[in-house]
């Protein structure tokens, strides 16, 4: 085994079409690597790090586990973990934070955003969410991490907590991690405002287009999303400055394997009269059936809890390994 790919996803809400496109989708295409093996996981210990439903923590493991399957992920290949059910995730986070720079931390953009002005007052849960993932990534020796440009800073952070450790302590023991930036689809906006990612925490569904969305709700909310007056030009660089147009296009293309420079040359002056419409069934036909895939097995959870048992079996031998070699590095007793 050459490569492991390991990414993640946080039960914070259900997936949403930036998810599946920026991350999901690819994660299928890596289980076709040539020698590597896939981890996926469900990381509900970052779910915490901002106010949260007790209630439904559960529920929405499963219902991204069931994401993951419905989106093609194959359990057989790749293993599908709870990152909670694991230990040593927890547990090499406090030993990687004991080596993680506060002044570091400070500056990652995820956390300034989430912290907001209130900075003094966000919990330590979010300040050292990098170090958490951190662990999530070195626990597996996890060699590729495909990630969106907006976990860039996170990688590199763990990338240089394995070197860090590796020269404190005179051992090749951490692999360094490499980023996969992801394609197409890399970063779809919210439909209200082309400025901001399309995101699982904004407060209005009808930015998102869920994967839990039916078709009427999913052209009820392209109809609704924000565009402008104009019709669309001949190239792609002509829809600079028009930011939710180039959205729309761009989600066009990645739901139909199409270059975004051809969906904007066979839309020409074409106005969103007439391109919302295509959009709505490109993304239908694409979503209906990982929607409907995804409802038969939330109405029945017991594969889902086969999966995730048999992938946290298989994740956790991965990681105990690793915490017990780290504790013997680092010379504990016993
Ligand atoms: N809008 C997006 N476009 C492309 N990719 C995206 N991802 C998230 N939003 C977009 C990718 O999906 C994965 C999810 O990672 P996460 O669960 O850690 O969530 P996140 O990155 O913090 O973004 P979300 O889904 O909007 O959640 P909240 O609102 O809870 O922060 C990652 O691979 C990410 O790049």
């Amino acid at each position: 085994m050459t490569k492991r790919i390991l990414s993640c996803m946080q039960p914070t809400n259900n997936l949403h079409l930036g998810n599946y496109l920026g991350a999901l989708k690819n994660w299928v295409h890596l289980q076709d690597e040539p020698d590597s093996e896939c981890l996926y996981g469900v990381v509900d210990l970052h779910a915490i790090t901002q106010a949260h439903d007790a209630e439904k923590l559960a529920q929405s493991t499963r219902e991204i586990a069931a994401a993951y399957i419905a989106g093609g992920i194959d359990t057989k290949r790749s293993a599908i973990f709870v990152q909670s059910a694991i230990s040593g995730h927890s547990e090499l986070m406090w030993l990687l934070a004991t080596m993680a720079q506060m002044g570091k931390l400070e500056r990652m953009t995820q956390f300034k955003d989430k912290a907001g002005k209130n900075a003094e007052r966000a919990g330590l849960g979010l300040f050292a969410y990098p170090v958490l993932m951190a662990a999530d990534i070195l626990i597996y020796k996890a060699t590729h991490v495909p990630v969106g440009e907006d976990q860039k800073q996170h990688l590199e952070l763990s990338r240089e907590l394995a070197s860090t450790f590796n020269t404190r302590y005179g051992a090749p023991f951490f692999i360094q991690p490499e980023p996969f930036i992801q394609g197409q689809g890399t970063r779809v906006m919210s439909l209200k405002d082309g400025s901001k990612k399309m995101s699982k925490s904004d407060e209005s569904d009808n930015s998102r287009i869920n994967l839990t969305d039916d078709a009427d709700m999913i052209a009820r909310k392209i109809k609704k999303a924000k565009t402008d007056a104009e019709a669309l030009p001949e190239t792609l660089k002509e829809l600079e400055g028009r930011a939710e147009a180039l959205n729309l296009v761009n989600i066009y293309a990645a739901l139909s394997g199409k270059a975004a420079a051809d969906v904007v040359a066979e839309f020409a002056g074409k106005g969103f009269g007439d391109f919302k419409p295509a959009l709505i069934d490109v993304a239908i036909a694409k979503l209906a059936p990982i929607t409907a895939r995804m409802n038969k097995l939330l109405a029945d959870p017991a594969e889902i809890d086969r999966a995730l048992a048999a992938g946290n079996e298989k994740a956790s031998v991965i990681a105990e390994k690793t915490v017990r070699e780290t504790r013997e590095i680092m010379g504990f007793w016993g």
